[in-house]
């Protein structure tokens, strides 16, 4: 590994992309290393980060870090040049914090259960349609109370780290973007916004098949 560079693990299409988007955003030199679905691959992996999941980031020096949303806060706070946050022990920098933890302890958690449902109970895949069924609405009800923050960004005129992660997130629900975009102009409009950021556009054309 060099030592001047992150190493980011992760997934097109996993919460690696947000912290991806960031990388490019402070223009921090990056390997990306992808990890597969394949159970061989994913068990040699948890050699590397025993929680099988993705992202994780290696630092330059050295330690690795798992959970997206304190890799987001950790590049935030060193690369105060790429403004991802506001400064800290300001009430901008609290609303930030209490978003960055809302989206990933309920956004994220949510998005989960959509995906991996069968493991939100001892009774598995026979449980799975309807836990998914109801983390689909849970994800409207979630999202819904961010919309009122948007204007356009989640912390009013200034871009964050927690748009990004917005952004990621957001194109989780099974259905994809186009009803909750239907329902909220504001989410439709955050999207458009996010989505024409070069360091977006080059993580997702990196990314397309
Ligand atoms: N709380 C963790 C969640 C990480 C996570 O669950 N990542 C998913 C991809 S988005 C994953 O690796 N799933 C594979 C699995 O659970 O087997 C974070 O925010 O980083």
């Amino acid at each position: 590994m060099s030592d001047s560079k992150y190493t980011l693990y992760g997934r097109a299409g996993s919460g690696s992309d947000i912290v991806r988007m960031l990388l490019e955003e402070i223009g921090a030199p990056y390997d990306f290393v992808p990890v597969g679905r394949d159970p061989a691959e994913i068990e040699r992996y948890r050699r590397v980060s025993p929680t099988g999941k993705v992202p994780m980031l290696r630092l330059p020096q050295g330690i690795a870090m798992v959970e997206s949303a304190a890799m987001c806060l950790h590049l935030s706070a060193l690369h105060p040049e790429a403004r991802l946050a506001p400064p800290a022990g300001t009430s901008e920098h609290a609303r930030f914090l209490q978003w960055m933890v809302y989206l990933s302890a309920n956004l994220y958690e949510c998005a989960l259960r959509i995906y991996y449902p069968a493991r939100y109970s001892r009774a598995g895949e026979s449980a799975a349609a309807g836990i998914r069924q109801q983390a689909s609405e849970d994800f409207c009800t979630i999202l819904s109370l961010v919309i009122p923050t948007l204007a356009p960004y989640v912390l009013g005129r200034d871009i964050s780290a927690a748009d990004y992660y917005l952004y990621v997130v957001g194109g989780w629900h099974e259905d994809g973007r186009e009803p909750l975009h239907a329902k909220w102009p504001a989410l439709a409009q955050h999207t458009r916004l996010l989505a024409a950021r070069p360091s977006v556009r080059k993580v997702e054309a990196d990314q397309a098949p």
